[in-house]
């Protein structure tokens, strides 16, 4: 192969770097652009390019390599075929259908990942690739750049104990370029300037704490919820899908002293008496301090559900702190919601949902505007003004083989900043829920504790 000098000076040719005056998307002014994209588009340089990444380590430790979408995905391509070491596929974006999976392709827990970026800058796009390749329990420990734009990113990932082995730089290429006559003194030292004031400090985004919720709320009903959440240490809420009157009175007793709200299908209790069932459910929520969250999933034109909360024989305007309702109807559906706090559903979490990102997108956009809405319920993040419920959690099972999809509290705190986790079958199934329930919530706290860390990366 041709020196690493020479090599440059051709995959310069292809226009990589640019020198001027350019508005980054932080808004920044930087003398350089940089754009490595042009170097798949010559098979003989991206094969070189691949032979100089896998010359910078040793290669024996590893079983898989991936790239950082989507500049890296050709090379981290020519490096397995230069290599025969196995590629897999990072998604941008978790599937909407079938699998939520976010890695693509063959491999096993535990297996050792060469990861491969372009260009590194803060170092943020890498630090999420690595999150959701170690969330398939798969480690990553060395990461191979073409391009370090030496502005603070090599050092935040090797502060938490990556080895970052990077082919060229941004002073050592403007040393090429200005020996090589292709850059003036003049050039070289603002981009000097440049980088010496530039180190970009990647702040981790961390959720906010109840507490800072609870002073931020706005409806009584929100911070009511992040009270009794603050006070009992638990941000769970037990899902009572019960049929019986009976069943339903026991498990609220059993189940009330650890749980923030008890959430109902009022509508499937066979023997409902609002005096026999509600009047008793209410005097168990008093006594235990938790609310009434009646998930009736609204999705009609205003004047239809205004009927269906106040009339009929639920009345759930007299009892329900707190209901679920679509937002298919549009924002003013949710006007009759005057007296107790709306939760909107924006995505679901069974297999196969018709909640779309562009649906998700427009629900919620409804949600964030209403007065009525206190959170939204989804399987996403959403953001902080209001608050994320998500159901389909269980430490158990994967799923009910009727569609329905779970996930781990720890994984929804960690990765969704989800404010309350809905527990059904994981409690009230189980053969002490009482029992049950003390270990979601304590499960459940420790990972909004841990949630909370700025730092969620562990070695
Ligand atoms: P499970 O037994 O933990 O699977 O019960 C989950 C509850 O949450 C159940 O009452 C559902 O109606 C409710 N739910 C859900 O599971 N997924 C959703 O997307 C929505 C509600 Br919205």
């Amino acid at each position: 192969m041709e020196s690493k000098k020479e090599f440059f000076l051709e995959c310069y040719k292809l226009g990589i770097i640019k020198f001027g005056r350019f508005t980054l998307k932080s808004g920044i002014e930087s003398p350089f652009y940089v754009d490595l994209r042009p170097l798949a588009s010559d098979p003989k340089i991206l094969k070189n390019l691949a032979n100089y990444l896998l010359d910078m380590l040793p290669l024996d430790n590893f079983d898989l390599i991936c790239g950082v979408p989507y500049a890296a995905l050709p090379m981290a391509t020519a490096m397995s075929l230069e290599s025969y070491i196995p590629l897999i596929i990072k998604r941008k974006e978790a599937k909407e259908y079938g699998t939520k999976k976010m890695i693509e392709g063959i491999y096993q827990k535990g297996q050792n990942c060469l990861l491969v970026e372009d260009v590194i800058t803060s170092g943020k796009s890498l630090v999420e690739t690595i999150a959701e390749i170690e969330q398939e329990d798969l480690k990553v420990a060395d990461i191979v750049v073409v391009l370090d734009r030496e502005q603070g990113g090599k050092q935040l990932l090797e502060s938490r104990g990556y080895r970052v082995h990077t082919l060229f730089n941004i002073s050592e290429v403007c040393t090429i370029l200005q020996e090589n006559g292709e850059l003036s003194d003049d050039e070289v030292k603002r981009i000097q300037d440049f980088l010496l004031g530039n180190h970009i400090q990647f702040e981790e985004k961390t959720r906010s704490s109840y507490q800072q919720k609870f002073e931020n709320a706005q409806h009584s009903v929100s911070k009511k919820l992040l009270e009794i959440a603050l006070a009992k240490e638990s941000n769970l809420i037990a899902s009572a899908d019960v049929t019986t009157t009976a069943a339903l009175l026991d498990l609220a007793e059993k189940v009330g002293p650890h749980i923030i709200a008890l959430k109902t299908h009022i509508d499937i209790i066979s023997d409902f008496e609002y005096e026999k069932t509600i009047l008793p459910l209410k005097q168990i929520a008093l006594k235990h301090q938790f609310l009434l969250m009646e998930d009736r999933k609204f999705a009609d034109i205003g004047n239809t559900q205004e009927l269906q909360f106040t009339s009929g024989v639920f009345r759930i305007t007299d009892w329900a702190d707190f209901v679920t309702s679509q937002v298919i109807g549009g924002f003013e559906s949710l006007d009759c919601f005057k007296n107790v706090g709306v939760v909107a559903i924006v995505g679901m979490s069974s297999k196969g949902t018709l909640t779309s990102n562009s649906y998700r997108e427009e629900a919620l956009k409804v949600a964030l505007s209403h007065p009525n809405v206190i959170g939204g319920v989804s399987q996403n993040p959403i953001p902080e003004e209001i608050l994320l419920f998500t159901p389909g959690v269980n430490l158990a099972d994967s799923g009910d083989g009727k569609g329905q999809q779970y996930n781990t509290p720890e994984h929804i705190f960690k990765t969704l900043h989800t404010d309350f986790m809905i527990v059904g079958r994981g409690i009230y199934q189980s053969e002490n829920p009482e029992q049950a329930a003390l270990i979601y919530k304590n499960e459940g706290w420790k990972s909004y504790l841990n949630s909370l860390e700025k730092n969620p990366v562990e070695h």
